[in-house]
C-alpha cells in the first residue's frame, strides 16, 4: 500500500520511515476510518443488489462511515466494550428521483435501513451531474446564438454551474441548477471574464434546459492582466528570495498509524468525509504530571460554509453558497502541491470518495502533515534584573499541522488543525484564489451612479461583495463528556466610597448556561471568556477543568432575519451556540442543503432550549468574514486568514510545556548564520548599558 502514500521529501531515512510505518489501510481499521476503496466497492454492490441497474436510475450522492454510537466508541476505547463497533455506511442515494438515505452493515453486506426522504431540500450535488450541465449550453442553439452575438468563440467557453437556493416558492420539485459561463481567450482566469447576462437553467433529474435568458451584453473583461500563473508573468528582479528549506533529516517525530496520529503529547485520529473535509476526532493530550492521556475532544469538522453575495442583479442574488451542504467541501478537495502548499517536512496522505456511481475515486495528497517550525518563540524570559547576572530561557514553538485545501469554483479555502505541545488547538482558514466579479460597462469608478455591489477592480471587473461563515462543530469532551458552558463575562466595576485612588477596575463574573437560549451569543458585544468546563473535575487548586474558546475575526450576518439566504443561514446569527449531544445533529445547515428551506438548521434545533449543563455538549463556532473586495484581490487574492483557539484553561495544574526540551538542531542543516553571534548576552548587555531606562524602569 505505499503507493497510496505521497511524499515531499525524497530523503532515504523518510522514505524508510514512511514504508515502516504509514499505510492508511491498517490490518485493524479503527471504526471511526473513513472507509476504503474496497468498502465502497461494498457499498455500492449492496445497494446495487436492491435496486439493480436494469430498472433502476441510482446516483451516489453521499457515501461515508456511518458512525458508531459514541457510547460504543468510548466503551471500546476503555476496553470495556465485549466487540468493536459495527462498521456501517451512510449512503444518500437519488432512485428513481427520490431521495434516500441509506444505512448498510458492511461486514454483512446488508441494507439495515433505507428511507425516503420527503422534506424540502437535495444532497450534495455529483462531479457528474455538474459536468453535464456545464456541457448542456454547447448543444442549445440559442446560446451559441448569443455567444456568436457577442463575438466569443464557442471554443473559448466554460460554464459552471450555480445552486439556486429558495425565495420563497410554495412548490418546487425539481433538482435545478443555474449555469453561467466564463471565457478563456487569451488568459486561464476565466472567473475575471463573465459572460454577463446569460443564464440557462438545467434540470438535473432530465438533464435538459428548462430556461434560458439572454439580458444584456455588457463587455466580457478582458484578458489582459488577469493570468495569475508563474509562467506568463515577467518576474522583476527583487523577487527572489534565496533558498530556504524546513528539513527533518531523521524524519518527522510525529508516526502515522492508519488514521491515527500521534506526536509529541498529543494523540487523535484523522478521518476524511466528502462532505466535511477533515474529522479531528479522539484529541486527547498526555499530562505529564499525571501520566496519562486526558480527553479533550471527541470530534471537530467545518459543519457548513455559508457564502451569501450582495449584488441583487437578476444573474446574482441567487448566488448564496453552502460549500459543505451543496457541493461538498470534502469532495472539492485537491492535491497539495509538495514544497509549495506544504513544507519539505510534510507527509501526505490519501483520501477516497464515491463517485455518482458509487465507485471508489482516489484523491491523492489531500492531506499533508508536517512539524511547523517557524521561528516563533513558545515562551520565553530574560532576566537582567538580578545583579551580575543574566538567565535567558526560550523554548521555540514546533506545532503539528494538518492541512487540506478546498477549492469550491472559484475560491481556495486552507484548513489547517494545529495541535500545540501547551494542548492548544489552533484552527486557521485561509481565504485565497480569484474573486466571483461581475461584468460591468465601467471603466472607471467615476463613472458609477447606480448601486454596483462591489468595487471596480480593472476595466468592466466587478468585485462583489459578500461574506464567508464557517461554522465548526466542536464537541469538546473536557477530561470526560459531561460538560458545561460557562461565561465569564468582564464587567467594569466603580470604586465605591474613595476605598481606593482608583475609580473603576474590572472583574469576571462567570455563569453556567443552563440551557441553549443561555448559550446564543453574538460576540463584540460584550468582553469576557468562553469556557467549556467539566464541573465534576478540579485542579489541585480547586478551579474546575476546563478549554476555552479564543475566537477570531467576528462577523455577524448584515441579512435581515427573514431573507430567504438568512432564514438557510440562520445557524449564523449567533457566533456561538452551544447543543446537547445528538448523534444526527451534525450539519448546521441541514442534511439536504440544495434548495433548503431552513427547517433543518442549527437555529431550528436550539429552540428546544434543551438542558445543557453538565451533560455532553458540543460548541458551534461560526467564523467570518465580510468580504468587501479591493484591487489587490485582481487577478488572485493573496490569502486571508482567521481562526480559533482552544486553549486549556484550568486543565493542567500549571504550565504543561515547562519540561518541553527545546528540539535539536537538524544534523544536515548549516548552522552558520546561529555561530555568528557565539555569545548572544554580549549583545544584550551592550544593549542594556546603552539604555539603563530599561534596568530601572524593571526595578520600580
Ligand atoms: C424506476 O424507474 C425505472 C425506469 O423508469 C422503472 O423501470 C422502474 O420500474 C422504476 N422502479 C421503481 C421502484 O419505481
Ligand atoms: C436528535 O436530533 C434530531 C434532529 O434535531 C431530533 O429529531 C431527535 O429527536 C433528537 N434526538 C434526541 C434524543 O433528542
Ligand atoms: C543526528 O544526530 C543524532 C544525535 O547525534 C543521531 O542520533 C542521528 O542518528 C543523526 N541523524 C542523522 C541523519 O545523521
Ligand atoms: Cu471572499
Amino acid at each position: 500500500m505505499s503507493s497510496l502514500v505521497s511524499m515531499a521529501s525524497v530523503s532515504k531515512s523518510l522514505i524508510f520511515f514512511l514504508l515502516s510505518t504509514l499505510s492508511i489501510f491498517p490490518a485493524h481499521p479503527h471504526p471511526l476510518d473513513p472507509l476504503t476503496p474496497a468498502e465502497f466497492t461494498k457499498v455500492q454492490s449492496i445497494v446495487r443488489n436492491s435496486y439493480p441497474e436494469s430498472n433502476h436510475n441510482v446516483a451516489f450522492h453521499y457515501v461515508g462511515l456511518e458512525e458508531p454510537a459514541k457510547s460504543a466508541i468510548l466503551s471500546w476505547l476503555e476496553g470495556s466494550a465485549t466487540k468493536t463497533p459495527p462498521r456501517q455506511a451512510f449512503i444518500i442515494a437519488r432512485i428513481n428521483q427520490t431521495t434516500h438515505e441509506i444505512v448498510a452493515d458492511l461486514p454483512d453486506h446488508k441494507i439495515i435501513s433505507d428511507e425516503v426522504y420527503g422534506g424540502y431540500g437535495y444532497p450534495v450535488l455529483t462531479f457528474d451531474e455538474q459536468i453535464a450541465a456545464n456541457a448542456m449550453p454547447f448543444s442549445y442553439t440559442p446560446f451559441l446564438e448569443s455567444i456568436r452575438k457577442r463575438g466569443l468563440k464557442v471554443d473559448e467557453v466554460v460554464c459552471t454551474s450555480f445552486a439556486i437556493g429558495w425565495y420563497g416558492e410554495q412548490r418546487r420539485n425539481r433538482r435545478v441548477v443555474r449555469v453561467l459561463c466564463n471565457y478563456l481567450d487569451g488568459s486561464v482566469n476565466l472567473y475575471m471574464r463573465p459572460i454577463e447576462g446569460i443564464t440557462v437553467t438545467v434540470d438535473l433529474e432530465e438533464m435538459k434546459i428548462l430556461g434560458f435568458v439572454d439580458r444584456s451584453t455588457v463587455p466580457v473583461p478582458k484578458a489582459e492582466g488577469t493570468d495569475y500563473r508563474e509562467s506568463s508573468q515577467e518576474l522583476p528582479l527583487w523577487s527572489q528570495l534565496k533558498g530556504i528549506s524546513i528539513h527533518q533529516s531523521d524524519g518527522p517525530t510525529f508516526t502515522i498509524d492508519g488514521h491515527k496520529i500521534r506526536w509529541d503529547n498529543w494523540d487523535f485520529h484523522l478521518s476524511f468525509d466528502a462532505r466535511a473535509g477533515p474529522i479531528i476526532s479522539l484529541a486527547s493530550i498526555f499530562d505529564l504530571q499525571k501520566q496519562k492521556f486526558r480527553r479533550v475532544l471527541y470530534k471537530g469538522f467545518l459543519s457548513e460554509v455559508f457564502v451569501p453575495y450582495m449584488d441583487l442583479n437578476e444573474e446574482w442574488y441567487y448566488r448564496v453558497f453552502f460549500d459543505a451542504g451543496e457541493y461538498g467541501y470534502g469532495l472539492c478537495a485537491v492535491p497539495l502541491e509538495p514544497l509549495r502548499d506544504c513544507p519539505e517536512n510534510a507527509v501526505f496522505m490519501d483520501a477516497y470518495v464515491a463517485d455518482h456511481n458509487g465507485m471508489p475515486v482516489n484523491m491523492p495528497k489531500i492531506f499533508c502533515i508536517f512539524e511547523r517550525y517557524a521561528g516563533d518563540v513558545m515562551w520565553r524570559h530574560t532576566e537582567n534584573s538580578i545583579p551580575d547576572k543574566v538567565i535567558s530561557e526560550v523554548r521555540p514553538e514546533v506545532t503539528l499541522v494538518v492541512r487540506m485545501v478546498s477549492t469550491v469554483g472559484n475560491y481556495d479555502y486552507i484548513n489547517d488543525w494545529e495541535f500545540k505541545q501547551s494542548g492548544s488547538i489552533k484552527v486557521t482558514v485561509g481565504l485565497t484564489g480569484l474573486l466571483e466579479v461581475r461584468g460591468s460597462m465601467y471603466t472607471h469608478r467615476d463613472q458609477i451612479k447606480e448601486e454596483a455591489y462591489g468595487t471596480l477592480l480593472a476595466e468592466n471587473t466587478l468585485g462583489a461583495n459578500h461574506d464567508h461563515f464557517f461554522t465548526y462543530h466542536l464537541d469538546l469532551d473536557v477530561d470526560g463528556d459531561a460538560n458545561s458552558f460557562v461565561r465569564s463575562q468582564l464587567q467594569m466595576t466603580p470604586v465605591a466610597d474613595n476605598l481606593s485612588p482608583r475609580k473603576s477596575y474590572w472583574r469576571a463574573m462567570s455563569e453556567t448556561a443552563k440551557t441553549e437560549s443561555d448559550a446564543r451569543i453574538k460576540l463584540g458585544e460584550t468582553q469576557g471568556d468562553l469556557l467549556v468546563v467539566n464541573p465534576n473535575k478540579r485542579t489541585n487548586m480547586g478551579n474546575f477543568i476546563g478549554y476555552r474558546l479564543i475566537p477570531g475575526s467576528v462577523a455577524a450576518p448584515l441579512l435581515s432575519d427573514d431573507d430567504y439566504p438568512q432564514i438557510r443561514g440562520a445557524f449564523t446569527k449567533y457566533n456561538l451556540w452551544i447543543t446537547p449531544y445528538n448523534k444526527s445533529e451534525k450539519w448546521a445547515g441541514g442534511l439536504f442543503v440544495d434548495q433548503s428551506r431552513g427547517d433543518d438548521t442549527l437555529a431550528r434545533w436550539s429552540l428546544r432550549d434543551r438542558e445543557i449543563e453538565n451533560t455532553d455538549i458540543v460548541l458551534w463556532y461560526t467564523l467570518g468574514f465580510h468580504h468587501v473586495p479591493y484591487q489587490e484581490d485582481f487577478p488572485v487574492m493573496t490569502t486571508l486568514s482567521s481562526g480559533f483557539e482552544l486553549r486549556p484553561a484550568n486543565f493542567f495544574d500549571r504550565n504543561p510545556v515547562l519540561k518541553v526540551k527545546p528540539p535539536q538542531p537538524d544534523n544536515q542543516s548549516d548552522h552558520s548564520g546561529a555561530s555568528q553571534l557565539t555569545n548572544p548576552w554580549i549583545f544584550v548587555l551592550n544593549t542594556i548599558k546603552k539604555h539603563p531606562q530599561c534596568i530601572s524602569s524593571f526595578n520600580l
